[in-house]
């Protein structure tokens, strides 16, 4: 006879938990790598508390209980851009009146700012300017390098060096080794949005197609400049679209290796030209960690990336899978322009409470995940 209480939990673990991912835990325990199949199954389920269960497992393996976090500021240097793309509400044209570009004077005005807050990482991202010499970037990277090389330099998305190569007259894998010699340290993840031909033709048609979003990936990882990877989620893109992005970064990390961290980013609607997306909820917030974690085998850490999950979500993520939550960042614009609420910066502390009270322990990192060590004012890595 079965006791009460043992029919309760049959019912319970009946209600709660989807069969189709019995199997996929069974790989997840046995640390094998998800196929597309599975990867739909983990997109599709309504059985988040086990997607976050697994994905929490994988996490675990890679981070334990710790939550890493970067002193960062953020320069976007210019927002006029000659691309188009629908989902962004911080592009201008030249002619628009708060079009603007930083005078590398003022980068380094920033700069110093952020080195007296003890930054270790400056985050530096635009827009395809039209008029702007290779000089400028190369200068704006030696510049910086010189007054702050303690500092890493983590610029320019890959859609942004193609420009810069079309600047230059010369060629992807020339521009970045120019950069590198300058002090360029790694490659943000930006620009990938969702490889998928058919969304890219829709919400940016102009845009450097994803094949080569990952061949100049591949070749900054080749030149010893790792990079982060992204997805930007919740405009008109399908579940089936997700994890093909999610295996073409996973196999391009197969051959080049050089990614660091994967980082969804959540779509925000407001003041863009994509009236008909909705942007994310809550629940495909917690659904897209976990699959980018389950899936990205290969792929070190995931990041809640706070600005644009909110901090809540931000915390929540901690358990589908992050590892990261990005950092005090300072002045992040592109967000905040398409309607982010969340503030601009975030103090240390701050930071650091949010992670505790999600039940992890909080470690500042730099930006290729080397323990930093803060003594006063003065830091080092560990
Ligand atoms: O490529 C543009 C996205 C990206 C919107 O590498 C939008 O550590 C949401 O890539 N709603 C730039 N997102 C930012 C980025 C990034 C951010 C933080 C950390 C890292 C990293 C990289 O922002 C763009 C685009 O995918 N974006 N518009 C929008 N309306």
């Amino acid at each position: 006879m079965t006791r009460p209480t043992e029919q309760l939990h049959d019912d319970i673990h009946q209600e709660l938990t989807d069969p189709a991912l019995h199997p996929i835990a069974d790989a997840v325990a046995e640390g094998r790598r998800l196929s597309a199949e599975q990867g739909l199954l983990l997109a599709r389920t309504h059985d988040l508390l086990t997607l976050g269960r697994l994905a929490s497992i994988a996490r675990r393996r890679r981070s334990g209980g710790t939550t890493w976090y970067i002193v960062n500021r953020h320069i976007n240097y210019s927002n006029i851009c000659s691309n188009k793309c629908r989902f962004c509400a911080f592009r201008r044209t030249a002619e628009a009146k708060d079009a603007y570009v930083m005078e590398l004077q003022t980068i380094m005005l920033e700069a110093e700012r952020a080195a007296e807050q003890g930054a270790t990482e400056l985050h530096i991202v635009g827009s395809l300017h039209p008029d702007l010499p290779f000089d400028y970037y190369l200068k704006m990277i030696g510049g910086l390098h010189q007054k702050h090389p303690q500092i890493h330099l983590q610029a320019f998305t890959a859609v942004e060096i193609a420009h810069l190569a079309e600047r230059a007259g010369s060629d992807t894998q020339q521009v970045l080794a120019q950069l590198k010699q300058a002090g360029l340290g790694s490659l943000p993840g930006g620009g990938a949005e969702v490889f998928s031909p058919r969304v890219r033709q829709i919400v940016c048609p102009e845009k450097l197609p994803g094949d080569q979003w990952l061949r100049i990936m591949g070749e900054a990882h080749q030149l010893g400049l790792p990079s982060n990877a992204t997805m930007l989620y919740g405009h008109v893109e399908t579940v089936e679209e997700w994890v093909d992005h999610l295996l073409a970064l996973r196999s391009q990390q197969d051959a080049s290796g050089g990614f660091m961290t994967f980082i969804p980013l959540a779509f925000h609607p407001r003041n863009t030209d994509l009236p008909e997306a909705r942007g994310t909820t809550g629940m495909m917030d917690l659904r897209m960690m976990a699959l980018g974690r389950l899936m990205l085998d290969n792929i070190p850490h995931v990041k809640a990336f706070w600005i644009m999950l909110g901090l809540p979500l931000a915390q929540l993520t901690q358990h589908f899978g992050a590892d990261d939550i990005d950092g005090t960042v300072v002045q992040e614009r592109i967000t905040h322009a398409a309607g982010a609420t969340t503030p601009q910066a975030l103090t240390v502390e701050d930071l650091r409470q949010l992670i505790r009270e999600a039940g992890f322990q909080p470690q500042e990192r730099n930006t290729v995940y080397r323990q930093v060590v803060r003594q006063g004012s003065s830091w080092h890595l560990a």
